[in-house]
């Protein structure tokens, strides 16, 4: 993560003489209202019946160059992030199918519980095509952490973690060709404001590392809204 922060800030310092338009991507960093809608995929069996299917893809990056913060990386180029967006849109009692490439590095996570699969269909998530339940707790990027709302008549808790890249294979600019690919389904209920947030300690320094990104919506949290289809 240090090496892609400095590599970031030096982009930046290259190339702030040339970039005019970069007030625009800092404005649109602090209040990000792009939504990403789940992508219908039929129908899926499930314990409970059978049920539409969805799927919703994302990315996790180890700084804002990609996503929805512009060409430029916007107001925290080397901040980290979860793209395209980071507001999302899923039915309501169905089966969304989630899948996450995560292009950055980690380290240990401050609490194990979330180095374990939490909510997902069969309480496990595929990671670069094997079933797990538990990744290593010393060896994580980022989570996806879903919680419901106090107006979600339905309770949703999913945690899922993202594995870390090794070090050796962040390039020094441009992403990995060889991203993590984790992959989970989970079953809606009732319509209703969830969020999710990373629960990695990814953030800058402030507040354990939990500032930062770990603290502004559009980086490392968002919305999850469940609608009626
Ligand atoms: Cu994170």
């Amino acid at each position: 993560m240090n090496k892609r922060l400095l590599g970031a800030l030096g982009t930046v310092i290259i190339g702030a003489g040339v970039i005019a338009g970069i007030g625009t991507y800092v404005a649109s960093a602090k209040n990000d209202s792009r939504v990403l809608a789940a992508t219908p995929a039929g129908t899926i069996n499930t314990a409970q019946g059978n049920l539409p299917h969805y799927t919703l893809d994302m990315s996790a990056y180890p700084d804002s160059m990609a996503g929805s913060h512009g060409t430029t990386g916007g107001k925290h180029p080397g901040w980290v992030t979860y793209g395209p967006v980071t507001n999302f849109q899923v039915p309501a009692h169905s089966v969304i199918t989630v899948t996450i490439k995560q292009y950055d590095s980690g380290a240990r996570i401050t609490n194990d519980f979330f180095a374990s699969v939490h909510g997902t269909i069969d309480g496990t998530a595929i990671i670069n095509g094997k079933a797990v339940k538990s990744v290593d707790p010393e060896a994580v990027g980022h989570t996806f952490t879903l919680h419901g709302l106090s107006d979600a008549k339905s309770q949703l808790f999913v945690s899922v973690p993202l594995p870390s890249l090794p070090d050796a294979l962040i390039p020094s600019s441009g992403y990995s060709k060889t991203p993590n690919t984790i992959t989970f389904s989970l079953i809606t209920g009732d319509a209703g404001k969830y969020v999710w947030n990373c629960e990695y300690p990814c953030g800058d320094g402030t507040i354990a590392r939990f500032g930062g990104p770990m603290s502004t919506q559009g980086y490392m949290s968002g919305n999850f809204d469940v609608v009626n289809a």
